[in-house]
C-alpha cells in the first residue's frame, strides 16, 4: 500500500516541490492550504489533477482542524512547512509570526504524539537561527543567535522538536535549511525580486530596482534539491537534525551582478538602494557545512549558484514575455 504524506504549506515554494517529489515516488499526498481571498494554488497547478493529491483547508492557528486532519488522514510522514516565512515582515508582525510558527508547530506535534505516534515528522528549521553569530561555516553544533522575530520563533519550534523526540521517543527531525531559491520563490525574497525585475527591465516593463543591504552574504541552493533532503531525513532509522546547504556563500551584490551581466543590463543605470529595505537587525553572513547530510543521508546539492541565478532569470523572462504579449 502506498504511504501517505501530510504537507502543511503545500502552496508555498517548498511544499510544491516536495509534493511533486513525493507524488513521483508513489505517495498519497494530503496537502494543507489556507483560505485566501484569491486563488493561491499557482505553484501546484501542474499536479492539481493528480488522483493521489488531496487538498484540505487548514490554518496553523486552528487547533481543532489540526487534530481532525491528523485523525482523518493517518499520515505515515508529516512535513511541517507552513509559516510566515518572511524575515523582514516578521519585524512588522512579530506576534502573528510567533503565534503561527511556535503554536502552529506545537499543535501539530501534540496531535502527532497522541494520534499517530508511529509516523515520522519533518520540521522546517532555518539557517536564520544562527543569526548574527559570526562563526562560519555553521554546522549542527554552532550556537544559535537569532536576529529577528522569525528566527526566534524558529529556534523555539526547533527546540520543541528535539524535546518531543527525546521525551516521547518520536521520530521527529529538523532540517536546518540554508536559503534555497527557484523560479517558484516568493517575489519579495531578494533573489526572485532581482530576477523578476531584471526580466521586466529587459522587456521595458520597469526601469528601476530598489534594494536594501547588498553586502549580506547567503548560502543559496536550489529548492528542488533541498526537498529530497527532507524526505531522506525521514527514511533514516533514527531521527536527527541536519544542516542542508551548498557550502558556498555569495553576497546579494554578487547575485545581482550574476543576473544583470547574464541579462546584458547595467546595474548603475537601473539599481538604487533604499534605506527602508535595510533590516533593524541584519544577519551578515550565512555559510553552511552540509558534511553530516553528505555522510549520513548521502545527499548532495546539484544546482550551483550561477546555474540557479540563470535558471531563475530565464524563467522570469519567459513569464514576463507572456505578460507583455497579454497587454499588447
Ligand atoms: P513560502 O513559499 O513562504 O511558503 C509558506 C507556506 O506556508 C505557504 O503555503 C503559506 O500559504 C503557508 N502558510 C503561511 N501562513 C499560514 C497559516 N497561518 N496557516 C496555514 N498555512 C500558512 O515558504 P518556503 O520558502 O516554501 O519555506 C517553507 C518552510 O521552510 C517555511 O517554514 C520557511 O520558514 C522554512 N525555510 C525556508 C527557507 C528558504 O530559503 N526557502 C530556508 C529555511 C527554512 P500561502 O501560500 O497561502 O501564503
Ligand atoms: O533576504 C538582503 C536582506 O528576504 C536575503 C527566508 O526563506 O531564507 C530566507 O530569509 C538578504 C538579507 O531572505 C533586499 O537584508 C537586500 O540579508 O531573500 P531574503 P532571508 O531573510 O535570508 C531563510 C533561510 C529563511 O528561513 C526565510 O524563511 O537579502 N536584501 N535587499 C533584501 N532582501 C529582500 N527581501 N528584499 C530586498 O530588497
Amino acid at each position: 500500500m502506498s504511504k501517505t504524506a501530510l504537507i502543511t504549506g503545500i502552496t508555498g515554494q517548498d511544499g510544491s516541490y516536495l509534493a511533486d517529489f513525493l507524488l513521483r515516488k508513489g505517495y498519497r499526498v494530503v496537502g494543507l492550504k489556507r483560505r485566501t481571498s484569491s486563488i493561491c494554488t499557482d505553484r501546484i497547478n501542474n499536479i492539481y489533477d493528480n488522483e493521489n493529491l488531496i487538498l484540505k483547508y487548514y490554518d496553523l492557528d486552528d487547533a481543532s482542524s489540526t487534530w481532525n486532519i491528523m485523525l482523518e488522514t493517518q499520515p505515515d510522514e508529516i512535513y511541517n512547512l507552513a509559516a510566515q516565512s518572511h524575515v523582514r515582515v516578521s519585524f512588522d508582525i512579530p506576534e502573528y509570526t510567533l503565534q503561527t510558527i511556535v503554536m502552529g508547530t506545537m499543535r501539530l506535534l501534540n496531535a502527532y504524539k497522541t494520534l499517530v505516534p508511529d509516523a515520522r515528522f519533518y520540521q522546517a528549521s532555518s539557517s536564520e537561527m544562527f543569526g548574527d553569530n559570526p562563526q562560519v561555516p555553521q554546522d549542527e553544533s554552532t550556537a544559535l543567535s537569532p536576529a529577528s522575530p522569525y528566527a526566534c520563533a524558529k529556534v523555539c519550534a526547533h527546540n520543541l522538536i528535539r524535546n518531543y523526540r527525546v521525551a516521547y521517543g518520536l521520530h521527529a527531525s529538523s532540517g536546518i535549511l540554508f536559503n534555497h531559491e527557484s523560479p517558484r520563490r516568493g517575489e519579495t525574497f531578494v533573489t526572485r525580486k532581482i530576477t523578476q525585475a531584471a526580466a521586466r527591465i529587459k522587456l521595458g516593463l520597469q526601469d528601476k530596482l530598489y534594494l536594501g543591504n547588498l553586502d549580506a552574504q547567503r548560502d543559496w541552493g536550489f529548492a528542488g534539491d533541498y526537498v529530497e533532503a527532507m524526505w531522506l531525513m525521514l527514511q533514516q532509522d533514527k531521527a536527527d537534525d541536519y544542516i542542508i546547504a551548498t557550502g558556498e556563500t555569495h553576497s546579494v551584490r554578487e547575485f545581482l551582478e550574476e543576473v544583470f551581466n547574464h541579462a546584458g543590463l547595467s546595474i548603475d543605470d537601473h539599481v538604487e538602494t533604499d534605506p527602508r529595505l535595510f533590516r533593524p537587525h541584519e544577519v551578515p553572513v550565512l555559510l553552511g557545512s552540509p558534511e553530516k547530510a553528505k555522510k549520513v543521508l548521502k545527499w548532495e546539492p546539484k544546482i550551483k549558484f550561477q546555474q540557479l541565478a540563470h535558471m531563475m532569470y530565464e524563467s522570469d523572462l519567459e513569464e514576463q514575455e507572456k505578460f507583455k504579449r497579454s497587454i499588447q
